[in-house]
């Protein structure tokens, strides 16, 4: 898993840079609306009715760059929430993730990204899929995509116990490589493609690092984001169960945001330093 961690330089680009070198749309306007926001901030709305999942976004939408959906989660996700979500995005200015974490073979997977229940590619900007299937999901879904859309290849998974390898993860950035338009990056705990064009997001992220009693890792946004080298922090339970969700949110933003500042190294200096570095004060005469 630790695959470029150790023996590669962490990528220091800015998004804007990185949005220059995408090949893929989606993957191009998130880098750019992240560095006109200035947020890294994906929550995973994990909501389980509709109404819940619209609140929430409403209430959150405008420190977020994306919004994570598990469609088949929410009872009786239909067409309308999908326009009010669209509509709320266009408001906040936010894109879709829908983790559909697509594994079947080429029809089925091009059927549950176009059609089915929840039409996703009508109104989500990213979908995931995974590698296990081989190539064939990407290529027939590389043939009915619009080109605004992104796949997100779940490269590494932060579950305890999971059954990706190192070797396993390398497949699946090779294979993201063979498709540039249409797919926008990575789900990954970690910086996995040397391309600055691709998106890396981070499920599993909690104020500090620790494992959940059901076997979820979390990581802090520091080390996500600055050690790590992954682009987007994605929250979840940390901001929707709170009792503050808009604050939770914003201390995630926060930390989020600063920890890229300090990756491309423009973190503000510390008080104390911009203190000991200024000039002689002149209103004070003793
Ligand atoms: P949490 O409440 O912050 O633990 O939610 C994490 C979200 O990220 C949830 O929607 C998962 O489906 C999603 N996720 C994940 O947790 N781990 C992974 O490896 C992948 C997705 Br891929």
């Amino acid at each position: 898993m630790q695959q470029q961690a150790s023996d590669e330089p962490k990528r220091q680009p800015t998004y804007t840079e990185c949005a220059a070198h995408s090949t893929n749309l989606a993957a191009q306007s998130l880098f750019q609306l992240m560095d006109n926001k200035k947020t890294n901030l994906a929550v995973a709305a994990d909501a389980q009715t509709p109404e819940q999942l619209l609140d929430l976004a409403r209430r959150i939408g405008p420190e977020i760059c994306l919004l994570k959906t598990h469609g088949d989660i929410v009872h009786q996700f239909d067409a309308n929430t999908a326009a009010e979500l669209l509509r709320l995005a266009t408001e906040h200015q936010f894109l879709i993730f829908e983790d559909r974490k697509i594994a079947d073979v080429p029809h089925i997977a091009t059927l549950q990204a176009i059609r089915g229940s929840h039409w996703i590619s009508n109104w989500a900007h990213f979908i995931s899929v995974h590698g296990i299937a081989g190539e064939g999901p990407l290529k027939a879904l590389s043939e009915c995509l619009s080109k605004e859309c992104g796949i997100l290849l779940v490269a590494q998974m932060s579950s305890a116990g999971n059954l990706i390898t190192k070797a396993y993860t390398n497949k699946v950035v090779r294979m993201g490589k063979r498709y540039p338009s249409l797919v926008a990056g990575f789900i990954a705990q970690e910086l996995v493609s040397n391309d600055a064009g691709h998106i890396h997001m981070t499920p599993g992220v909690a104020l500090c690092r620790h494992t959940s009693t059901d076997g979820q890792q979390y990581l802090s946004p520091q080390q996500v984001i600055r050690d790590n080298g992954s682009d987007v922090i994605i929250v979840g339970r940390a901001i929707y169960e709170s009792q503050n969700q808009l604050a939770a949110a914003q201390t995630f933003r926060r930390l989020g945001w600063n920890a890229y500042l300090e990756r491309i190294g423009q973190a503000n200096p510390a008080p104390s330093i911009q203190f000991v570095s200024a000039t002689a004060p002149t209103n004070h005469s003793g």
